[in-house]
């Protein structure tokens, strides 16, 4: 039977220590691995954010319920991914200045890994200089993916993106941006090459826009 019921559950309720050993459980049983992800663990953070919303939970909740997503992900990650690393390129990826969400960025960079590509992950919080300053220090990138989740910090997504376009190597790499306030029409405004919705699109979009 499967399990994903379980994980959805647990990763809501935050259960850092139980998750990986059923997301385990939920791959034996025969789960489908993208499915554990999706249905599993994604829809768990909506509902959280959902709570959040009204409410009902509040910021601890929140970050415990990602430290729990984060263990299951670990879990899930070789079941994921599974690429000839680095032959598709370098990719320099983060998550803006003023926005501290990162699980959203590290599944893209894993899918991203997974498709091929040498990722150089900045973390959070990243401000525009340091991203222009790692593809100085790595002049083969390819693409440079931004990740905002706070409709708050879409304006440093964009003043991001600014600076990469007036950059003097801006002819050398591509520009891919995503998150879950980012649409089509404002990665066309702020003048991005790409916008793409999920980790799994970003990877296909990636390899396309790299060949
Ligand atoms: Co925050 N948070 N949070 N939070 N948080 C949201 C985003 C929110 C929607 C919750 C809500 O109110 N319903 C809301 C934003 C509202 C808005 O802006 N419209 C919100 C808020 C308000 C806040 C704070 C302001 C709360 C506060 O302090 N009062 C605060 C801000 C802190 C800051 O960043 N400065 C805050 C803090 C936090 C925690 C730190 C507690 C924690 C993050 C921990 C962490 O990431 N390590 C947290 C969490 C966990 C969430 C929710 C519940 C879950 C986020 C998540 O990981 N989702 C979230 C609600 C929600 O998303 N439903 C919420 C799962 C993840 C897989 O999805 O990140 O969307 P996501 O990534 C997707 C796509 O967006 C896409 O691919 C991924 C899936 O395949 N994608 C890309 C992402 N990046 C991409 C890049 C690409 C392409 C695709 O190309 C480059």
């Amino acid at each position: 039977m499967s399990k994903i019921n379980e994980v959805f559950e647990a990763v809501e309720k935050g259960k850092v220590k139980l998750v990986p050993g059923i997301v385990q459980a939920a791959i034996d049983a025969g789960d489908d691995p993208q499915e554990i992800l999706n249905e599993g663990m994604i829809k768990a953070m909506d509902s959280v954010g959902a709570k959040f919303s009204t409410g009902e939970i509040f910021v601890p909740e929140m970050l415990i319920a990602a430290r729990a997503m984060k263990g299951g992900v670990d879990v899930l990650k070789p079941h994921l991914a599974a690429g000839a690393a680095g032959a598709a390129g370098k990719v320099i990826i983060g998550t803006v200045a003023g926005d501290l969400h990162d699980i959203g960025k590290n599944l893209v960079a894993m899918m991203i890994e997974s498709a091929g590509f040498e990722v150089i992950d900045l973390g959070v919080d990243v401000p525009k200089e340091k991203f222009i300053e790692a593809v100085e220090a790595n002049p083969d990138t390819k693409i440079v993916a931004c990740s905002a989740l706070l409709t708050t910090t879409m304006p440093s997504l964009k003043e991001t993106v600014a600076a990469i376009n007036e950059a003097s190597f801006r002819s050398n790499v591509k520009v891919m941006v995503g998150g879950a306030p980012i649409t089509q029409e404002f990665a066309d405004e702020i003048g991005a090459d790409a916008y793409t919705v999920d980790a799994a699109s970003a990877a296909k979009k990636a390899k396309e826009l790299a060949a």
